[in-house]
């Protein structure tokens, strides 16, 4: 097909340890290529499950033309579904979250059940089977709090990405949270810019004034550890956590699809706050040492997040179009702390508030220049961007093996 042979083209004219051509940041083609490979088969980060209260707490999604309720049933049990009636098709839920007792559709009111069984449907006649009008299921999964969807009829495997970070999150007892605030943006850059940019904190000194009194321009924190090792200090850091029970060694998936290690922020900080103590008294999670570090996850193509001594944060990353992508942020803490009483709120969010709206500038600011025909791709640093680097690698073997079967056959 002619999208597929050109994104072929463009990935063998792929100039080692460069950003990539202009095309993969603008292209609609590529774009869509993007969608059809990576975005609806992958497993992608949708909620926190604390989102989700109570049974009967819902929350809506979209990724492309799809639209997912996750809700959570009265028997604890979280699911996802496509939120499209088996009727006529209407949308179900049009709210972004929610509480219902069943789910009702707007047009005509056929009532479906939490799991999604179909309950009633009004004069559908005596061989109506309602059995065969449930809702369809999307793929879903909770690990240690933190809801994932795939949207493919036969999900890639989830197993093995759970059981190598329930470990490092059982500690942050995400179980235990509430949702104290949540920021939705959108960014007018493609969605691999606001990864790469994510994955480098050589921008960090210039852009993070905010950031940048508690977290470390070290490259080794954001970094991948090309030569796998790190510094005496992060060792240090890594054996003093482990010691008091929070596993925090660094881990990365073979395919580079996910890593998860525990890193040390500056000395003496506690937490993303202005004076860098902790921003709420009662904690979220059982790490031994308020200045334990962060946590750091990632799972491409849609979340990273950091889990601290004090409060947790998510951030769920959706692409809108070739040139906007949606960030959406979510703080937790300890769903028995009170806002006023326990944590300032405003304390709390703004180190991250101003850094995500730095990040949309600069994200921006660098999707502008690419749209210039004079862009041409730049080398990236090796002390600072191995990280990009690496996602950048991970974007475009697996998009080559998707889109060219015959590779695919022969590994
Ligand atoms: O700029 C960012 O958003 C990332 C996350 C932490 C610092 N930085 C590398
Ligand atoms: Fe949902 Fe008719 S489309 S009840
Ligand atoms: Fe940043």
């Amino acid at each position: 097909m002619y999208v597929q042979a050109k994104a072929r083209d463009m990935l063998s004219r792929r100039k080692p340890g460069h950003s990539l051509e202009q095309g993969f940041y603008t292209d609609p083609e590529i774009f869509a290529l993007d969608m059809e490979n990576i975005w609806y088969r992958d497993w992608l980060f949708a909620t926190p499950a604390a989102a989700m209260p109570k049974g009967g707490s819902y929350v809506t999604h979209k990724v492309g033309p799809y639209r997912v309720i996750i809700v959570k049933g009265q028997d604890g049990e979280i699911r996802a579904f496509h939120n499209t009636c088996r009727h006529r098709g209407s949308i179900l839920c049009k709210a972004d979250k929610g509480n219902v007792a069943k789910l009702v559709c707007p047009y005509h009111q056929w009532t479906y059940e939490l799991d999604g069984r179909l309950l009633w449907a009004r004069d559908m006649g005596p061989d109506f089977d309602a059995a065969a009008h449930g809702l369809k299921p999307v793929h879903c999964r909770t690990v240690s709090g933190l809801v994932y969807i795939c949207l493919a009829e036969d999900a890639p495997d989830f197993d093995a990405f759970a059981a190598t970070v329930a470990p490092y999150l059982d500690v942050h007892d995400l179980g235990n949270a509430k949702v104290a605030h949540q920021s939705t943006i959108v960014e007018n850059g493609n969605w691999k810019l606001v990864w790469e940019n994510n994955r480098e904190c050589y921008h960090c000194a210039g852009n993070h004034p905010s950031l940048c009194r508690t977290y470390p321009e070290d490259p080794t924190i954001t970094g991948v550890a090309k030569d796998g090792t790190f510094p005496p200090k992060v060792e240090a850091h890594f054996q003093r956590l482990e010691a008091g029970g929070a596993p925090s060694r660094f881990q990365m998936a073979e395919d580079g699809q996910y890593r998860i290690a525990r890193m040390p922020l500056l000395d003496g900080a506690e937490s993303y706050t202005l004076n860098g103590k902790i921003a709420v008294q009662k904690r979220l999670g059982r790490v031994p040492f308020l200045d334990a570090g962060t946590l750091l996850k990632f799972h491409y193509p849609t979340t990273w997040n950091h889990f601290l001594s004090d409060h947790s944060i998510t951030f769920r990353v959706t692409p809108l179009s070739p040139t906007e992508t949606e960030v959406q942020t979510t703080w937790l803490v300890n769903k028995d702390a009170v806002e006023g009483v326990d944590y300032d709120l405003e304390n709390l969010k703004t180190v991250w508030e101003h850094t995500n709206d730095e990040d949309r500038r600069v994200v921006e600011d660098n999707q502008q220049g690419i749209n210039s025909p004079a862009y041409v791709p730049g080398p990236y640093s090796e002390t600072h961007e191995d990280g990009v680097l690496q996602f950048v690698d991970w974007y475009c073997t697996t998009l080559g093996n998707r889109i060219d079967p015959v590779r695919l056959a022969a590994e």
